[in-house]
């Protein structure tokens, strides 16, 4: 599923992060940027242990912020790591669920990258409801695309087929509402 906008291209694919063809992957991290579980866990074990040693080297990173590494031995050039907030229901998550998206793409933009890809970040070992992450997450892209305008190709690659059955129902919502002209 794609959505052509005036800034770039949003588009939803179901599959693994680690094997994407862009200019630089999103990994859904902790604020200590080390190894841990899930997709980060997999995107540490296709990089090689070089990538924990670069993270290790940047020390960590606060909720809704970014810091970025080199790829290694992935397909992709860089990883951009976001640390995602955990769903606790005290509201304040969205926020910093949208700002992980935004400073992602702000440093994809700035570093003149053409392709970015993100995992549907903190819906799985941090809990937040996927239909609520998602619309955050969507609302979050077309925003950046539709101000900034930096031409980019926004992937999220969902790793199950729910979690790309409500991600592609949020973004028919995020287009039928007209967010977005
Ligand atoms: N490609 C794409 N998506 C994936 C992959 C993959 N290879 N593997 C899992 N997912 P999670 P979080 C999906 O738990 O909730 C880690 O230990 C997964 O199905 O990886 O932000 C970190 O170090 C889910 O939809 O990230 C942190 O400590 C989504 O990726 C903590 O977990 C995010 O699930 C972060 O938790």
């Amino acid at each position: 599923m794609r959505w052509e906008l005036p800034g770039g291209a949003i588009e939803l694919v179901r599959g693994d992060i680690t094997a994407q063809e862009v200019d630089a992957i999103v990994n859904a991290a902790n604020a200590q940027l080390l190894p841990g579980g899930g997709v980060c866990g997999a995107i540490h074990r296709a990089a090689g242990p070089e990538l924990a040693i670069a993270c290790a080297e940047i020390g960590g990173c606060p909720t809704g912020q970014v810091r970025v590494t080199p790829g290694f031995r992935l397909p992709a050039r860089y990883v951009i790591h976001a640390v995602g907030p955990v769903y606790r229901g005290t509201g304040e998550e969205a926020q910093l669920l949208a700002s992980c998206y935004r400073e992602a793409l702000r440093e994809a933009a700035a570093r003149g990258l053409r392709s970015v890809a993100f995992p549907a970040i903190s819906t799985g070992i941090y809990g937040y409801p996927l239909e609520e992450a998602a619309r955050v997450a969507l609302a979050a892209i077309a925003d950046f695309l539709r101000r900034e305008r930096p031409g980019l190709l926004v992937r999220m690659v969902l790793f199950g087929e729910r979690d790309f059955e409500v991600h592609a129902a949020a973004l028919r919502e995020l287009r039928r509402a007209g967010d977005i002209t």
